[in-house]
């Protein structure tokens, strides 16, 4: 007998049951995820192929069978570009591969509600060692009028802003997790259906966790008072329960996920030669900002809310902080 439930929900049932609940709903926000689920199948099958690059041709050369190879991040961008202009949820999108925002303005894009901004392929320079990446997404309502092409102040709205977020995990298994204003669920692609299948309903993270993960080889590029809360992590006299376990793998949503199951806290702070940290916030911090949040955790950038921060341009960075709401709350005592 088969040990697989076949009876588990799919992607497009889960939001289709949860429009059910919603009736006034009108299924542009479900469309939208489904056509990124449809992205990521198709991105996961690229990055399942990375290893045999060496074999099938390098990006940018022509392969043994003659096709041209694109480098993954490009792929990636076209397969999430072309998935959000073909689509009818999609008035626009912003992504950390391009220099600006393409305004899909055809008439059906016109009339959607929603802007996308993503990061296509995040933590890239680890496809060559076989570490897992991922896909990070931001969902906005616009806030030009609907009608006519998208605007550049629908790209730059606080991450409060984000009607849905979430992201996608290349690893062991691939997973689509995404977070409304209605929880967080997290679905594991079935290769052997080719579907998303809900595996993990209704996510909380731990309130607390014994998880931190930093870059250590910038310890002396950080602020005094981020030094000393690292140095209190690996303290044993804590009445949590310290040492905490050092993890980081280098690949933010790789990092994040296993933070939010596991309960934890996830830094990239500012450095002496980086002022405003590494990450993006339009792309990677705003998206897990959100998803942490609701999950029951907190993100911010040292002082505040990231969701509060008003962007003033793309590709803007910002350092980032998130994690469970009691290790969160233990940094700010710093
Ligand atoms: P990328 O967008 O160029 O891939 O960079 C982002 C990645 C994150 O996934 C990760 O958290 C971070 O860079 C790691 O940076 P570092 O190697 O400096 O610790
Ligand atoms: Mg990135």
């Amino acid at each position: 007998m088969s040990t697989i439930n076949r009876q588990v929900l799919t992607l497009d049932e889960f939001t289709i049951q949860q429009l059910r609940m919603f009736p006034k709903a009108t299924g542009e926000l479900s469309m939208l995820l489904r056509d990124i689920g449809r992205a990521a199948k198709r991105i996961n099958v690229e990055v399942n192929k990375a290893g045999l690059v060496d074999i099938l041709g390098e990006a940018g050369n022509t392969n043994v069978q003659g096709e041209n190879v694109k480098k993954l991040d490009v792929f990636s961008n076209n397969q999430m570009v072309g998935v959000l202009r073909h689509g009818i949820s999609c008035a626009g999108i912003g992504s950390e591969e391009m220099d600006d925002v393409v305004v899909f303005d055809d008439p059906v894009s016109n009339d959607s509600k929603y802007v996308v901004l993503f990061d296509p392929l995040d933590g890239s320079s680890n496809i060559d060692v076989n570490v897992s990446i991922g896909t990070i997404f931001g969902v906005y309502r616009r806030v030009s009028p609907v009608g006519r092409p998208c605007t550049k102040e629908d790209f730059l709205q606080p991450g409060v802003k984000q009607v849905a977020a979430g992201y996608i995990i290349y690893g062991s298994s691939t997973m689509l997790v995404y977070a409304t204003r209605r929880g967080v669920n997290g679905f594991t692609l079935d290769p052997s259906i080719g579907e998303f299948c809900l595996s993990h309903p209704n996510i909380k993270t731990p309130e607390l966790g014994k998880i931190y993960s930093v870059n250590h080889g910038n310890f002396f590029e950080y602020d005094e008072r981020i030094q000393n809360y690292i140095t209190n992590c690996q303290k044993k006299d804590k009445t949590n329960g310290g040492p905490y376990t050092q993890r980081y793998i280098g690949s933010m949503v790789s990092d994040m996920h296993r933070n939010l199951i596991l309960g934890g806290i996830f830094m990239y702070p500012s450095t002496k030669s980086m002022a405003t940290g590494k990450l993006r916030l339009q792309y990677e911090c705003n998206p897990f900002a959100f998803i942490i949040e609701m999950a029951g955790g907190k993100a911010t950038d040292g002082v505040n809310r990231i969701l509060d921060i008003q962007p003033e341009f793309l590709h803007q960075r910002s350092p980032f902080f998130a994690g469970s709401k009691g290790m969160m709350e233990e940094l700010e005592q710093y």
